[in-house]
């Protein structure tokens, strides 16, 4: 098979590809294809020597990293492989390692699921719930609320610039439930219709602040000034460990040409002035403030956000490294 010169093998070429062009994404689905693909890592390499697997593994670690800032899933996930990444020869390695990314796609599957029946306790028989994005830790509890024999409808924002409300809009469909698609711009109007906004997160900072698809922070203010609960359906893998030291999440900036196509921009500037002065800025996410969300729901329970940072203490201890350190 083919590798690169660190011995990183295309496999996991291609899947930090498909995450950096979105043909991956979401926070669950990203961190099960970095666990995934740090499995094929190990099961396809060559190396010689248990330092060399190590290596080898470190460098597939680094190149899934690069691919997206914000959602910490991507780093939970690659770390916890990493450290299970133990043994004296080279085939012990490989095996621990694959098992070790075995289980954490299990245990990722049974979060959301656990996650959403706990979820599904706070929609009642008949609620109507706006979603923002595509969240599939959101849709197990509307899913799970579902199973409950709870009749559910959605307000399902369209998420520009990638509208990724579409894919909610589908898959809340392909389970029965009526849907309304709105653009964005129209979310206070039918929050009058709304008993929850239901959203996911890429990020929960310890001070509770959940860092989720940009637009997320507007629509909870609005949710806030109208009265509507806001949940974030967050596994506690979407808990970011560096927050407890102080640092801050990245929010990243994705190509201006998903909010503004070439020709499109042609047209804006195509005046006497040219487009020198015409910027275009393509924030993928954005922070929510703690104060605008009323519950957490993770699969350990749900949490007020300003409690979360005990749960947070809980699973990391106080501080952690880049994956790759040990
Ligand atoms: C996706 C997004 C989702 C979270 C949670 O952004 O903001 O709400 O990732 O998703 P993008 P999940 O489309 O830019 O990746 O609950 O599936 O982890």
């Amino acid at each position: 098979m083919a590798t690169d010169t660190s011995g990183v093998v295309s496999a996991v070429e291609s899947t930090a590809e498909d995450i950096a062009a979105m043909e991956i994404r979401g926070a669950a689905t990203i961190a099960d294809a970095a666990a995934e693909a740090l499995a094929t890592q190990a099961s396809e390499s060559t190396a010689a020597s248990p330092e060399a697997f190590r290596e080898e593994l470190r460098a597939a670690a680094r190149t899934l990293y690069e691919t997206r800032p914000t959602a910490v899933s991507l780093p939970n996930a690659l770390r916890y492989v990493l450290r299970g990444m133990e043994g004296e020869t080279v085939s012990e390695l490989r095996a621990a390692t694959i098992a070790r990314a075995e289980a954490f796609q299990r245990d990722l599957e049974q979060a959301q699921s656990t996650l959403g029946e706990i979820g599904a306790n706070r929609l009642r028989d008949g609620d109507v719930v706006m979603t923002h994005c595509h969240s599939t830790d959101a849709l197990a509890c509307i899913e799970a609320a579902l199973e409950d024999g709870k009749e559910i409808e959605a307000i399902v924002k369209e998420t520009r610039p990638r509208k990724q409300g579409h894919i909610t809009a589908r898959e809340l469909r392909e389970l029965g439930v009526p849907v309304t698609l709105i653009v964005d711009n129209a979310a206070r109007r039918y929050l009058d219709r709304a008993d929850h906004v239901l959203v996911g997160a890429d990020s929960i900072a310890a001070d509770g602040s959940v860092i989720n698809k940009v637009g997320t922070s507007g629509l909870a203010v609005n949710a806030r000034e109208r009265g509507v609960p806001v949940m974030v359906a967050a596994q506690t893998i979407k808990l970011h460990p560096d927050t407890m030291t102080g640092h801050t999440v990245e929010i990243e900036m994705r190509d201006e040409s998903e909010v503004l196509p070439e020709v499109e921009r042609a047209e804006i500037a195509g005046g006497d002035h040219g487009d020198d002065e015409l910027q275009v800025e393509n924030p993928a996410f954005d922070v929510t403030p703690p104060r605008h969300v009323d519950a957490i729901v993770t699969e350990r329970g749900q949490f007020p956000p300003e409690s979360v940072v005990t749960l947070m203490r809980e699973l990391f201890g106080e501080s952690t490294g880049e994956p790759w350190e040990p």
